[in-house]
This record gives structure tokens, sequence and C-alpha cells, in this order.
């Protein structure tokens, strides 16, 4: 493994869940090893998002990612051909110096991306290792999923605002279990939908969960809570927030839209008071605009739950760093692609959870059946993922790869349930 380099670097089109082309990169080492990783794509982006290299024109919609994958194979591949895998570091190093700017519009943070992800593949497959095990020799935590069931904002053809109606089933005895009791809470919110509003309640947002034709969180969460009930988890889970409030902003007048009324920051944030009593909200991402670090310390500190920045900190160690040192939120959202090298969002997750912050590793709207995260999950002991609900193979691959990893583990698997969640006061 030492001696092992990088031979050849291949990169191609595929399709992503909405059926944009996304980048798919094959990095074949010296002894003909090859690992494979595919890169997500948002549709709520933050603004401080490296830059993806999207074609223009009328193919794919201009969608097309055909200059990133020429990227890869001209630049990249040539540049990095006979460099040993063994460090990630010097690898995305190679890339970061090939690219040379701070957003990655050189070459393009999804041709960047593919290969640092496929680098660190092929070398944990010729190691002989699962990919989290590589990355941490003594990993063995399960994250607490955060299951999106009820779709919104940027994410669903609907009214409702908020982005994503999380249901967290902390009380599972295992990642099994989990999924097993969000399954049968989804089964009984669809029932439960259909005889509210029809079969037209049963269409699904971007990340699987459903969109039903309602404009109010305070409905959305009510039946998030009906539904767990029904299926007997009443006391099992706790909930959670999305709210993508950067898209509800209006810069002009200061104020955010919801369910019609608009709010300023000190009214929205005692919505957010209110809710949280109402409904047992443990976890809020972006409750407030990117921009606002002043506005997520005050949150945080009042509300005392956790307060995860997403469009806020996009991944980008500068950010957390500036957030940390304002007291801005106490969770970082972790998406690869949004930084766009692994090294970069390691990084990340490691100055957050040195300052006492948590880290919810996450998929995009965009994906593809690669289900990279849930080990990713795993080696970061972040005890948290959210990859929308259980259902739809872009979602499931990553549930699916997660059962898998807990068997592996066996006896060592360890599924952290109430202990992730901050405010234990709050956790029936
Ligand atoms: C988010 C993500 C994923 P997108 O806002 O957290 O759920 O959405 O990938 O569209 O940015
Ligand atoms: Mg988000």
């Amino acid at each position: 493994m030492p001696d092992l380099t990088i031979s050849r670097i291949v990169a191609r089109e595929v399709l992503d869940c909405r059926g944009l082309p996304t980048v798919q990169v094959d990095l074949t080492l010296s002894d003909g090893t090859v690992g494979r990783a595919d890169v997500p794509a948002g549709r709520s982006t933050g603004s401080g998002e490296a830059r993806e290299l999207r074609d223009g024109g009328t193919r794919f919609g201009g969608f097309g990612v055909r200059a990133a994958v020429e990227n890869v194979r001209d630049r990249i591949g040539p540049a990095l051909a006979g460099m040993p895998i063994a460090s990630q570091l010097e690898v995305d190093r190679a890339l970061l110096e090939l690219d040379g700017t701070p957003d990655k519009s050189g070459l393009g943070a999804n041709a960047v991306l593919g290969v640092s992800l496929a680098a660190a593949r092929a070398a944990a497959a010729a190691a002989g290792e699962p990919l989290y095990r590589h990355l941490r020799r003594h990993a063995h935590v399960l994250p607490v999923p955060l299951v999106n069931l009820i779709n919104g904002g940027k994410h669903a053809s609907n009214d409702l605002d908020f982005q994503e109606f999380i249901v967290m089933p902390v009380g599972a005895e295992s990642l099994l279990h989990a999924l097993q009791m969000s399954t049968e809470i989804n089964l009984a919110l669809g029932e439960i939908l259909l005889a509210r509003f029809g079969k037209v309640a049963l269409n699904t947002g971007d990340e699987g969960g459903y969109a039903p034709p309602m404009s109010s969180p305070d409905e959305a969460l009510g039946f998030l809570h009906e539904a767990a009930e029904r299926a007997g988890y009443a006391d099992d889970v706790v909930y959670g927030l999305d709210c993508a409030a950067t898209h509800l902003y209006d810069e002009a007048s200061g104020t955010y839209t919801v369910d019609g009324e608009r709010y300023d920051r000190a009214a929205l944030i005692e919505l957010y008071d209110r809710l949280i009593a109402d409904y047992g909200i443990v976890t809020i991402e972006d409750p407030l605009h990117e921009q606002d670090f002043e506005g997520f310390a005050e949150l945080t500190a009042a509300t005392g739950i956790q307060i995860v920045g997403d469009d806020l900190f996009v991944t980008n160690p500068g950010r957390v760093a500036k957030g940390i040192g304002q007291g801005a939120a106490n969770a970082l959202l972790w998406k690869v692609n949004q930084i766009g090298t692994l090294t970069e969002a390691l990084d990340a997750a490691d100055l957050a959870l040195r300052s006492g912050y948590r880290v919810v590793v996450s998929e995009r709207s965009g994906e593809t059946e690669d289900a990279i995260i849930a080990d990713l999950a795993v080696a970061l002991d972040a005890g948290q993922i959210k990859t929308g609900a259980p259902v739809r193979g872009e979602r499931t691959s990553k549930y699916n790869r997660l059962i898998a990893i807990e068997e592996e583990l066996g006896a060592t698997a360890v599924y952290p349930g109430r202990s992730v969640v901050r405010g234990p006061e709050l956790v029936a």
C-alpha cells in the first residue's frame, strides 16, 4: 500500500436522481485497484459553496458536466499520475494547487471532488478495508438518522416554506430498528395525509418525503406527531426542521416569509421558540439567513437546542471558525461537495468537534446511488446523518449501506440514540 501510486483517472457523465448529469470518476492504482465516486449536487445551495462546473447551452438543459469530465481526464489525470495514494492530504493538496482558485472554479468543484473521493475509495480498497475503517481504525458508532418525512421549500411543489420536517428515532435500539420505526411512521403518515387531503397528498418531494398541499409549519409538525403516535412511537422520536431560511429571506425588507406572514429576525425567533415548546423540536438547521452569524448566536444561546449551520458554514473551515468565535450555531451540517475536497471537509469537521460543535453528515437533494456518506458518517463518529426519507434508491442506498456496516461491526456497533440530542429535558 505505501508504494501504490495513481496510474489512471477517467470520468464520465452519469445521471443523478433528478435526471441531471453529474461527474463519476474511476481512479485506478498501480496494482489495478479502482476507486469510484459520484458527485452530488444541491438545489437550495449556500452562496459560499465551491463552484461546480456546468456546461450551459441546450444540451441536458444546460446542466451538462462535459467540461468537468474533460478537466478530470485531460488536466487532473495527467497531473496526478504517479502520485502515491497513501496520503489523502497530498492528493487533495495537489488538486487544490492545480485548481488554483479559492472556490474551485478553476477545474470545477465537481471535477475536484470526484477525484478526491475516488482516491479515498481506491486507498481503502487497496488496503482491503471498508472506507469507514480505513479512515478511522476504531470507528463503531452508527449515526442517528434525521429522517425527512415532509418536504417543502425548494424541494417540493407545495406551499410549505420550511424545507424539511424531520423525525429522529432516538429511542431505537439499533440503526436497523431506527429505520423500521421511520418506515412505520412514514406509512402511518401516508394514511393520515390520504384521509385528510386525498391522493394529491401522496406526491413526494426531492428527498422522498411527502409534499402535501399545506402551508403551515404547525400543520406539518402536527401530522408528524399524529403519525408517530399512530405508529406507536410517540415517546421514541424527537423532531427537527431544516428551514433553509436563506431562501425565505428578502434582503430589501430584511424579512422572512413563512406561511404568508412576514417576520423580522426577532419575530422569527419567537416563532421558533413556540414551535420548540409545542412540538418538542430538538434540532433546527438554517433558521436564519446565511450571513446572519449574530442572529444564529442569539438563537443558539436562547433555545439551548441543536442549531445547525448549513448555508451558514458551507463546510468551510474559515466560516466554521468564524461561527465558533461568535457562538453562532452549535452544529455543522457536513456536505463534502460544499467545499470540494475530503481533506478540507475533514478539517471543517475536526474544527467543529474540537470546539464542542456537533456534526451532522448530510446528503444533497441531488444524489446518485453512491452511498459514500454512510461510510463517512461512521468514520467521523458524527452520531447523526441526514439522508432523506427512507424511500427511493438514492436515499435508501445510504440507509442500506449503514445497515451493512452495522451488521459488519456486530457486537461492537453502537447506536447512540438519545445521547446525540441536546437539552435532554426536551426528550420524552
Ligand atoms: C439542505 C440540502 C440537503 P440541497 O439544504 O440541507 O437536504 O438541500 O442539497 O438542495 O442544498
Ligand atoms: Mg439545509
